[in-house]
Order: structure tokens, then C-alpha cells, then sequence
């Protein structure tokens, strides 16, 4: 765990993410400030799909599988929903019970392939109408945390002429918006490009080659990758009625993605699975004489096995010079002699439980998409019980946006004598990890005092790890 307001080291991966990025993009860092003048940017082809294939290139993209639990959606998004054909990526939408909900969609995204700091997105696609249809085309950070988000495209079905775009920031539950509005011809009846040019300082919308909105209110600084989906019901367009025309077609012709090239300055992107990417200074664009130190963090469970792209060999930390763009991708193997996770489907017992389907089982069953919620009080605990005394290595929270404030882990071989083994005060929540405890214990206790918010706490996973015995 990292101490509350520390600078000193900041860390970017899809896995692990320290909260005072949040601060870096709240305040910028100075020397990165002001647009870049667009004239000087040439920008350099460093993705495409053109989906001319016979299926959907799997290295490139993800494929949601999941009911998803937000803005009250009522879509499955499904595999068999995504395909392609006639040479373009299909998201289908259809009225089907599924994984107990009333319409199955699609939702493909690059995180883990190809996740970006500035650059152009261009996607030609034609948008699905209709009544409760929601597409996007948008970007979340590559660290899994949210705000921010910039959407690129959003419509709702019932509205075809009209395209919304949007960059939102701030921390949970304080989110801050800028967007504009576009109305012209209906986008749900042919395909229509829609790009993003996203630069420090400035992001640029545009729709058919022409501007359309700019925002410089906020300024993402960090990877994001790229989602397409369409969304059904939910609070923002409502439930799908009689008018909506099942199954409804989401086509993409073709995504590209260019990195921006610049006469003065070079752009850093990285990518990490299993593990992150801490980068001192803290920054992803650089003067032409800067060096930057970049360190491999392995996940826990993992390590590091060598740098890819504009950076060979496995030194760790690595130091490399910014004299042009650099690419680099920090890779991670399973560590065979590393710790398990111990405590997948152990017996767990909590202070309280909110409601029905938030138990504390969930925050012990290895699934990120289910989770334990107290009741909206500050004095609340959770105890996982391994079953025997194990050695325990490292443990890992993730934390709901209801997260504590402050709590402590305490240790047990009985259940009765308990010795504190950290305490933690002014957590951020999202993803903490606590290493080389070395504890020998059959009983861990979370014991929280202060919420960080409104609500409980509520844990996706509380991960105890060890040596296998
Ligand atoms: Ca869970």
C-alpha cells in the first residue's frame, strides 16, 4: 500500500493503478500543458482492422461475456453476438433470455492490445436505431479505474440524428462532464466516420472529417483503450417498446489508431497484462533529450519475463531515451514457485450484509463481477477462514466505489487472539495489494472504520494468498 499522497512513484498497467495519477491529471504535469499546434503533428498508422477476415482477430480484440451492472442495461453481452461479415465487425442485438436477462448484445474492446496515451481514433461504422438502443464508441483507462471516460460516439436509438461526445473526469462521486451534441443526417441508415484526435491540452471530435466538438477542460493523460458495444435500456435511453426492431446490427467497416509524431517531443505508450509499468518522471510525452525509468511490477502470482516493442532484453528497471516515440510492452509469465490464491471459496462471515445477492461468499469467489456490501454504517468486518493455518503471503482488495477510508488486517491461527498486521488510513480504494506479509494464519479479519462514502463497503474480491503446502 502506498502512502496517501505520495509522488514519488506512480504506476500505470491494466492491473495495477496508484490513485495519484488522478492528481497528475487533475493538475497536468506543467511541461506537457497547451495544445499542440495540430500542424505539427504527423500522424503514424499504429493500428488497423479492417475486419476483412473470415472472424474477429481475437489477439486484437476482447469479447465481453457478461451481464453487465451498470446504468440499469438490460443486455447479456454474449459471444456469439459478435461476428464479422461482408467485411465489417457485426454487433448484433437481439430480444433473447440469457444469462438472466431479457436481450443479448455485443461488446469488443482492446484492452490488453492496444491501449493508448494521445493519439487519433477513426472509426467508420453505421449505428444500430431503434428504441432502448444505446451504442458507443468510446475509451476507459487502461488501470481499470473510472472517471475518466471520453466517448467518441454515443446516440440513443430513437434519436438517429443526433451524436453525442463526451470527456468525463473527477473522482468518484464527484464526476465532471464536458460534451457536445451533433444533429445531421441519420446515422443509424449509413456508415459515417467518426474521429477523435486526442493530443495534450485538446480533444477534438470530429464526424464526416468535420470538427465538431473540442474540449480542453480535461485532458486524459493516460492509456486508454478503445470499446464498441451496444448498449439495451438502461437509464439513459429506456427500455426498448414495440417500435424497436429486433435484432438490431452495429457495423464497423474499419477502426484505425495513429500515434501523433511531433518535430519537439515523443510520446510514450505502454502496455502491460499481469503486471504494470511504474514510470518515473510521470508522464507519456517527453522532450527529444529526456530519459524516462521504467519499472516492471509483476501481479501477484506472476513475473516479469522481458520487455517488448522499442525496448529489448529483461532488464528491470530499464532506462530508455525519449529521442523518438517509443512502443514498449512490459511481459509477465505465470511464476510457477509464486504464491496461490488461497482462499477461493473459503468460509467467510461479515458484520452485515446489505441485501440479497451482495453476501460476504462473493468477495472470497474469484469472480470480479460479483460482491459483498455492508450495511451504510462505519464499524463493519469481514473474517475469511482458510480452513487450517497457511503461510500467507500477499493479499489483494478490490474495492467497489464504496471502499473504507480507513481499516486494519489482523491475523489469526484461532479466531480469538488477532494480531494487526497493516493499517490503513486515507485509502483511495479501486486495487490495493499488500505483499511479503509472511503470516502464518488460518483466519484473516478486515475490519473497517471509516467509509469513504455514503454506502458500506463493499469488496468484488478479498484475495489471500500463500504457498501451496
Ligand atoms: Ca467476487
Amino acid at each position: 500500500m502506498e502512502p496517501r499522497g505520495t509522488h514519488q512513484r506512480h504506476r500505470w498497467g491494466p492491473c495495477g493503478f496508484l490513485a495519484t495519477l488522478v492528481i497528475a491529471g487533475f493538475l497536468g504535469a506543467p511541461d506537457i500543458q497547451g495544445a499542440a499546434s495540430e500542424k505539427k503533428v504527423r500522424w503514424r498508422l499504429v493500428f488497423e482492422d479492417q475486419f476483412s477476415g473470415a472472424a474477429l482477430d481475437r489477439r486484437r480484440w476482447r469479447i465481453e461475456d457478461t451481464a453487465p451492472n451498470k446504468n440499469n442495461e438490460l443486455e447479456y453481452y454474449a459471444l456469439d453476438e459478435v461476428f464479422v461479415s461482408n467485411g465489417c465487425l457485426v454487433l448484433r442485438s437481439r430480444r433473447r433470455e440469457y444469462g438472466g436477462r431479457e436481450f443479448t448484445s455485443g461488446l469488443v474492446d482492446t484492452r490488453g492490445r492496444v491501449e493508448v496515451a494521445f493519439g487519433r481514433f477513426e472509426v467508420r461504422a453505421r449505428l444500430p436505431g431503434g428504441q432502448g438502443i444505446w451504442p458507443a464508441i468510446w475509451m476507459l483507462p487502461a488501470g481499470g479505474e473510472w472517471p475518466p471516460e471520453i466517448d467518441i460516439v454515443e446516440l440513443l436509438g430513437d434519436r438517429p440524428r443526433t451524436v453525442h461526445m463526451t470527456v468525463h473526469w473527477g473522482h468518484w462521486p464527484r464526476v465532471l462532464s464536458d460534451g457536445g451534441q451533433y444533429s445531421g443526417p441519420d446515422f443509424t441508415s449509413d456508415f459515417h466516420v467518426f474521429r477523435l484526435d486526442w493530443l495534450p491540452g485538446k480533444v477534438v471530435w470530429y464526424v464526416d472529417g468535420v470538427p465538431r466538438f473540442e474540449s480542453s477542460q480535461f485532458v486524459p493523460q493516460r492509456p486508454m483503450y478503445l470499446i464498441i458495444n451496444t448498449a439495451v435500456g438502461g437509464d439513459w435511453p429506456g427500455e426498448p417498446d414495440d417500435t424497436t426492431a429486433f435484432p438490431v446490427m452495429h457495423l464497423v467497416d474499419y477502426v484505425r489508431v495513429y500515434m501523433p509524431e511531433e518535430a519537439e517531443r515523443s510520446y510514450l505508450m505502454l502496455s502491460a497484462a499481469n503486471g504494470w509499468v511504474d514510470v518515473s518522471p510521470f508522464r507519456f510525452v517527453f522532450s527529444k533529450d529526456e530519459r524516462v525509468r521504467l519499472k516492471a511490477v509483476p501481479e501477484i502470482g506472476y513475473r516479469f519475463c522481458g520487455w517488448s516493442g522499442d525496448l529489448a532484453g529483461g532488464e528491470n528497471p530499464a532506462t530508455v531515451g525519449m529521442q523518438s516515440n517509443r512502443v514498449i510492452r512490459a511481459r509477465f509469465e505465470k511464476d510457477p514457485q509464486g504464491p496461490i490464491l488461497l482462499s477461493r471459496g473459503a468460509k467467510v462471515r461479515a458484520s452485515s450484509v446489505e441485501a440479497e445477492g451482495l453476501e460476504s461468499r462473493n468477495a472470497v469467489d474469484g469472480d470480479l463481477q460479483t460482491r459483498w456490501s455492508s450495511s451504510f454504517s462505519d464499524r463493519q468486518w469481514i473474517i475469511v477462514d482458510l480452513g487450517r493455518v497457511r503461510r500467507v503471503s500477499d493479499l489483494k482488495l478490490v474495492w467497489e466505489r464504496a471502499h473504507a477510508d480507513c481499516y486494519e488486517i489482523l491475523a489469526s491461527v484461532d479466531g480469538k487472539q488477532w494480531r494487526r498486521i497493516r493499517r490503513v488510513v486515507g485509502s483511495r480504494g479501486g486495487t490495493e495489494r499488500f505483499r511479503n506479509l509472511d503470516q502464518r494464519a488460518r483466519f484473516i479479519k478486515l475490519s473497517c472504520f471509516k467509509r469513504a462514502t455514503q454506502w458500506g463497503y463493499s469488496l468484488w474480491e478479498l484475495g489471500i494468498y500463500g504457498k501451496p503446502e
